[in-house]
């Protein structure tokens, strides 16, 4: 029995020139792309905040949005839940997102959130096994009450440390519990307003023991998914301690969890931070550290992360470039941590928003490997590095280098990029 998505049709694949519009004209689950389904490609995942959770707000004003699982009793966290799989089962896609406090309502303590993230999860859980619908990943939202208000681990008083240590733990054990495939750790409110009021150098060491903490209990308790940082430069703080994915590798390496720690990577963080989403991606898999993105995309004229469905097939295309060029999804996936405009106030809107979404990351990523398949970018890119490959420069030193450069008389003459060649060749593929 339908609860909240009456009449809306289970979605399927009808081809680029279907008529309707709740059918996927792209997102073809079981078409193999370059020796693997695209559904396996893709591994889309729903998130419950922004789906169930959010309410409509934003700074000017309150709630647009009338569910009927808003409130705080642990039957509407049910009816959410419902509501949920619901949404799931009409997007047939594979994975969702959580944080506890989106699929359960806040306790008066943490052995009352604990238990009733306890609860939840059980019957999160059999829903999993009745539909087959898997968790991609996990979270503790460490940064919407206001006991947070000035960091988690990096917080000046050590109980707010301790409460979240302790609600990570109860995150990590419920992500275990549902078979989560990964455990993300985004550093909501780990950074500072003012360095007038702020220990920096102790707030750096308060994330990185915290992060030791975290990685010694997952694999203490066998959890056995990847363990994830969400970079971001600022916002809800002026300025955040995990600005993006060369800032996180750099704390990684300090704290030696280089090896167990990779990055979720969100687009619009991204471009917060000044950088493209495939810069970020491509330089997580130069570092052995890519995990899995949040696809959503910000308002390129407001500037703020509004956390939008992507509707860009070039952009995507080249975000999923990287990752293929990167051997494609191990643990990871493609979640959307994007929400409705909050004019967006029926249900038909929830489900047109991700069908949207899941098309253009299908043509996106076909378009990717169709260029992989192509070659010609790694063939101009081979022959651009052609003459490192006979030598052994990185060998020597300055002054065996300065003595070749001498006897040798070399005096390199430039070529040419030919970027605006291969801007047009992309755009046979996109
Ligand atoms: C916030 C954000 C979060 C994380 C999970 O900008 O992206 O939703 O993805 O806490
Ligand atoms: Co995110």
């Amino acid at each position: 029995m339908s609860i909240y998505f009456h009449d809306i049709p289970k979605i399927a694949y009808q081809g680029p020139n279907a008529t309707s519009d709740f059918a996927y004209r792209h997102y073809d689950p079981d078409r193999m792309v370059m020796g693997r389904r695209l559904e396996d490609h893709l591994r889309f995942a729903v998130a419950w905040w922004h789906g169930f959770a959010w309410p409509g707000g934003d700074p000017f004003g309150g709630q647009t949005f009338e569910r009927p699982w808003f409130g705080d009793t642990m039957d509407h966290a049910r009816l959410k839940a419902d509501a949920a799989f619901e949404l799931f089962g009409i997007l047939g896609q594979p994975f969702f997102c959580f944080h506890d406090a989106d699929i359960r309502p806040e306790g008066a303590d943490f052995a009352e959130n604990t238990a009733r993230l306890d609860e939840i999860t059980d019957y999160i859980g059999t829903k999993m096994e009745a539909t087959g619908t898997r968790l991609l990943w996990g979270t503790a939202n460490l940064f919407s009450h206001r006991r947070y208000m000035a960091g988690a681990a990096t917080n000046p008083d050590p109980d707010v440390f301790a409460f979240a240590a302790a609600t990570v733990k109860s995150c990590i054990d419920a992500t275990k519990k549902l078979g989560g495939a990964n455990y993300v750790l985004w550093g909501g409110r780990e950074g500072y307003e003012t360095l007038l009021n702020t220990d920096l150098k102790r707030e750096r060491q308060q994330a990185g023991r915290f992060l030791q903490m975290v990685v010694e209990y997952a694999r203490k308790i066998g959890f056995d998914g990847t363990i994830l940082i969400e970079p971001k430069p600022q916002e809800p703080t002026k300025h955040q301690y995990d600005y993006d994915v060369a800032t996180v590798y750099g704390f990684l390496k300090d704290f030696g969890l280089e090896g167990e720690v990779k990055v979720n990577i969100e687009q619009g963080h991204a471009i917060l931070a000044g950088h493209s989403f495939e810069h970020e991606i491509a330089l997580a898999a130069a570092l052995g550290v890519f995990g899995s993105i949040d696809m959503n995309r910000n308002d390129y004229q407001s500037g703020w992360d509004t956390d939008q469905f992507p509707n860009n097939v070039p952009e995507v295309a080249l975000a999923y470039l990287e990752i293929l060029k990167a051997g494609g999804f191990t643990t990871g996936g493609t979640n959307f941590d994007a929400k409705l405009r909050r004019q967006s106030l029926d249900p038909e809107d929830l489900v047109l928003a991700h069908v949207g979404a899941m098309d253009v990351c299908a043509r996106g990523l076909m378009a990717a490997a169709a260029i992989l398949e192509d070659g010609a970018f790694e063939t101009a890119r081979v022959a651009r590095y052609a003459g490192w490959q006979s030598s052994n420069l990185l060998e020597q030193d300055l002054e065996s280098i300065t003595a070749r450069v001498l006897a040798d008389g070399i005096n390199p003459q430039p070529r040419s990029g030919r970027q605006e060649r291969l801007e047009n060749l992309l755009n046979r593929f996109v």
